[in-house]
């Protein structure tokens, strides 16, 4: 809700957490969908909640600004004004019996929700987004999840424009009423909170298939979309079916419901929800086509669909007791996801994919102002805190959990939190104690990493011992003050290690093992080995076994040693990140000097020997020979240098592509195959590997490139290669050419919205000069729709995260863009309008004239009044202190 400029919304703690006073049995739900309004009457049956101490405390229901009260009954009497009290955003009615039934009607105007949360609509279907507190937009509720009970709910529309109803569970009812009108009823058998509630209203069709679970039971598969999508859905049916067999085998868990439906819609502020039985989709995470759908958009379809589904367990089976806990579920579930697609696909380059994310924004939100434990203690507004920590960070913890017991000790543990807890709104306590039931193991200080904000740092020499034969590794730890934490006790940190010989063997290690993991849980530690026979070279910290930053004194030849000789996939990679980073680093610090930059052949050599490799999994190449991100660098830096940063990748790529051009042209040919396409991963593998020897190549200038380029564009059969080429064409300084794809790419796909957002996401990461104003235009162009999320995401939020340059253009037009988005979102769409804010919140990081010219807009931004608690609480953070 949007607060008045004099009022200052307040902070929820976790430490006030109290059960709630009265429990719910049963929830009735009726809707009257119609044009100019909603009108929703709810039945409750309320009883007082045993486990709550005072008898006294009346019954407090959430109840957003918009909602309009229309009638108000307890048993069949109507309340008068006397009988309650409006406060804020709350409803309280005191004096009370011990079970009642409430009735409540009230009208909404969902046609006019540009918040997107709670009841609204989208492309002229109505749907909900209830997570996290977006219930309360819908009817007066104990809107929290740890208030569970089972839900009924009718709905009646024109039969003609809404043909299709759904709301969570099982069909149970329905018919048609007077006036063209319809209705249905649905019925949920499981207990749930309010936050995964779901309803669809719509004129929708939809693909359907069946799954029969392990115990023999058939479950109907419905994905819904608008008709032109129909073509679209058949790669999220089968990520679906096999998502469910998965959980079967992987973690024993069955589908529970005899339907399972996703539905499509163009309109929604994040991936996708898993209401119960009714998973509500972001169409750019469940629509895939060759033709339309680049390699990365399958895998992401693959995995958000696997991510909801799986939390039909962890998250709606066992929820959460508040939200402070988000992670119980969030954390879990990406790490059940992520487990997925790397046993469908290349595991190792799914953990380099999910690392390098990790390590640029998650890293860099606990370097900011954003700061917050895994479990934070305390917040403003939640939808802040669907956040890199609580998601990837927490997923690490829960990947440390296995890492610590075996994945064996780890099954009992989810098991015994299943059995445990089932129907329960929980705690990441409750989770980390089945760990340590499971396994026998005090789990107490692994807990840190629910409690302490902050990236580790962890500093390790090796010693070595000829006289002995022994190997000594001494770790140190230690974690930088956050901004919300300034001291922090020792983690437990898993340091899993492999000893190599210099011939590229593995040394077997104390237990006969080559790879260990040690258990780090002071500040200072060290390790020994024994029956080492010569001095190693130390693989660290493999498949990247804690969420930390690394320090090791590795000269450029142990790594490209471990590149090359290194058992553990990931850490072949990292030493590849690692010597480009510490060469880029040394050429950052000469362009700054004005030195003349000279690129040393040891990277150059390294990349050749990667390349003629012919044993090597082409995705990895391809993974290997990507330079570290401007972001990542950016991440790393002390202070921001974009100029620096930006020629010195610039630099390093161009004379890479000019030693090894013959190379890459040939690699770009071996790979150029005709085939039908296959979002495979040994498909994608090669489709990676040629399009970045295509990127190479455009990066020497040279115009024969440009033509292999062209060619691929029109030729190209598929999204990934169309796509690929049109990216390096525009992205180059070969200007006619550029905007001769930029329209003849529009034309073609003008009617595909997804297509059209990666056309838009082209322009808004264009590097050359003037982007700012190219896609200012583009904000008045017919393709843009200023109240859609894909599209503001494609175009603004990609020019402001993506392309530092023009963004960070020191005559300081891109911060003030951005401001004036905000605010304007600010009372449109506060969840994005607060996500967007992210880049300009790094201000502290800048030099001292952008730093300025940043804060200066986060300044106009909070006076320019009407704050929402969204917005609020990241400006007041970000300028804070
Ligand atoms: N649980 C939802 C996220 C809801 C975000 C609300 N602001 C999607 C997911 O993580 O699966
Ligand atoms: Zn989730």
């Amino acid at each position: 809700m949007n607060q008045p400029a004099t009022e200052q919304p307040s902070v929820i703690y976790l430490k006030d957490y109290e059960a709630p006073a009265f429990l719910v049995e049963q929830t009735d739900l009726r809707f009257e969908l119609e044009e100019e309004q909603t009108l929703v009457r709810s039945q409750v049956r309320y009883s007082r909640n045993p486990g709550c101490v005072s008898r006294q405390r009346p019954l407090v229901l959430d109840g957003h600004e918009s909602l309009e009260l229309q009638r108000l009954s307890i048993d069949g009497e109507v309340l008068s004004a006397q009988d309650y009290r409006r406060e804020g955003e709350q409803l309280v009615i005191p004096d009370l019996p011990d079970s009642f039934t409430l009735e409540c009607v009230t009208r909404i105007e969902p046609q006019n929700n540009t918040a997107l949360e709670g009841l609204y609509k989208s492309d002229g279907m109505f749907c909900t987004q209830c997570e996290a507190e977006g219930f309360r937009r819908i009817t007066f509720y104990q809107d929290r999840p740890d208030v569970m009970g089972l839900f009924e709910t009718t709905i009646v529309a024109d039969k003609q424009r809404y043909p299709v109803l759904l709301s969570n569970g099982n069909l149970v009812d329905g018919g048609d009423e007077e006036g063209g009108k319809h209705w249905v009823r649905w019925q949920d058998p499981f207990p749930k909170p309010a936050y995964l509630f779901a309803l669809v209203g719509g004129d929708l069709e939809y693909v359907e298939d069946r799954y029969t679970t392990c115990s023999g039971r058939q479950i109907a598969l419905k994905i819904f979309a608008e008709a032109k999508d129909l073509d679209k859905l058949e790669y999220a049916m089968t990520s679906l079916k096999q998502s469910m067999q998965w959980d079967e085998q992987v973690y024993g868990r069955e589908y529970d419901l005899d339907i399972f439906m996703i539905v499509a819609v163009d309109f929604f502020n994040m991936g996708a929800m898993e209401n119960k039985g009714l998973n509500i989709f972001n169409t750019s995470c469940v629509l895939a086509h060759p033709k339309t759908t680049v390699d990365t958009g399958f895998q992401r379809v693959e995995g958000v669909v696997a991510h909801e589904y799986f939390h039909n367990w962890s998250g709606n089976r066992v929820t959460c007791r508040d939200w402070f806990q988000l992670s119980l579920k969030e954390g879990f579930t990406v790490f059940r996801d992520a487990e997925f697609s790397a046993d469908m696909n290349s595991r190792t380059v799914k953990r380099i994919e999910d690392v390098t994310l990790l390590r640029t924004a998650q890293f860099a939100e606990d370097a900011g102002p954003m700061a917050h434990p895994v479990r934070p203690a305390s917040f403003i507004e939640i939808s802040n805190f669907y956040t890199l920590t609580v998601y990837e960070k927490g997923c690490e913890v829960v990947r440390m959990l296995r890492t610590l017991l075996g994945a064996e000790t780890f099954r009992k543990g989810s098991d015994l939190y299943f059995d445990r807890h089932d129907g329960q709104a929980v705690t990441t306590d409750d989770f980390v104690q089945a760990m340590a039931d499971a396994s026998g193991r005090d789990m107490s200080r692994f807990k840190l990493w629910y409690s302490q904000s902050g990236t580790p740092q962890l500093s390790i020499s090796g010693e070595y011992d000829a006289e002995h034969q022994r190997y000594t590794l001494h770790m140190h730890q230690s974690c930088p003050a956050s901004a919300d934490m300034a001291t922090k006790q020792p983690f437990l940190i898993p340091v899993a290690v492999g000893l190599l010989d210099p011939q590229g063997g593995e040394i077997p290690l104390n237990d006969g093992a080559t790879t260990e993991v040690l258990e780090l849980i002071a500040a200072e530690q060290s390790f020994v080995f024994e029956n080492i026979p010569v001095e190693p070279i130390p693989s660290l910290l493999r498949d990247f076994s804690a969420p930390v930053k690394l320090q090791f004194p590795y000269s450029s030849e142990q790594l490209v040693f471990l590149m090359q000789h290194d058992s553990d996939g990931f850490n072949r990679w990292d030493a590849a990140q690692q010597l480009a980073v510490g060469i880029m680093s040394g050429l950052i610090g000469d362009y700054q000097q004005g030195r003349e930059l000279r690129l040393e052949p040891a990277l150059i050599r390294a990349y050749e020997q990667v390349l003629s490799n012919q044993g090597l999994d082409k995705a990895m190449v391809a993974k290997v020979l990507t330079l570290p991100t401007e972001a990542y660098l950016s991440e790393l830096a002390e202070e921001i240098d974009v100029d620096a940063i930006y020629s010195v990748r610039r630099f390093v790529r161009e004379t890479i592509a000019a030693a090894l051009a013959p190379v890459f042209l040939q690699v770009y040919h071996d790979n150029n195959l005709v085939e039908e396409y296959s979002p495979d991963a040994a498909s994608v593998a090669r489709r990676s590997l040629k399009n970045l020897a295509l990127a190479y190549l455009m990066a020497t200038g040279k115009e024969d490139y440009l033509m292999l380029a062209q060619q691929q564009f029109d030729e190209a059969d598929n999204m990934t290669d169309s796509q690929a080429a049109l990216t390096l064409i525009v992205h180059s300084e070969h200007r006619q050419a550029a905007s001769v794809v930029l329209e003849s790419f529009y034309q073609r796909w003008q009617n595909e919205s997804l297509v059209v957002n990666q056309w838009l996401g082209v322009q808004a990461s264009d590097p050359t000069a003037g982007a700012l104003m190219r896609v200012q235009a583009l904000l008045e162009h017919p393709a843009y729709d200023s109240t859609n999320p894909n599209k503001i995401r494609a175009l603004i939020a990609v020019f402001c995260a993506q392309n530092i340059l023009n963004f960070h253009n020191s005559d300081g037009s891109g911060y003030r863009f951005l401001a004036d988005q905000i605010i304007v979102l600010n009372t449109q769409n506060p969840q994005i309008a607060s996500r967007l804010l992210t880049p300009l919140t790094r201000w502290r990081k800048y030099p001292a004239e952008r730093s300025a010219l940043m804060k200066a807009e986060l300044e106009r931004i909070s006076v320019s009044g009407n704050l929402s608690r969204d917005v609020f609480e990241v400006l007041s953070k970000s300028l804070a202190g």
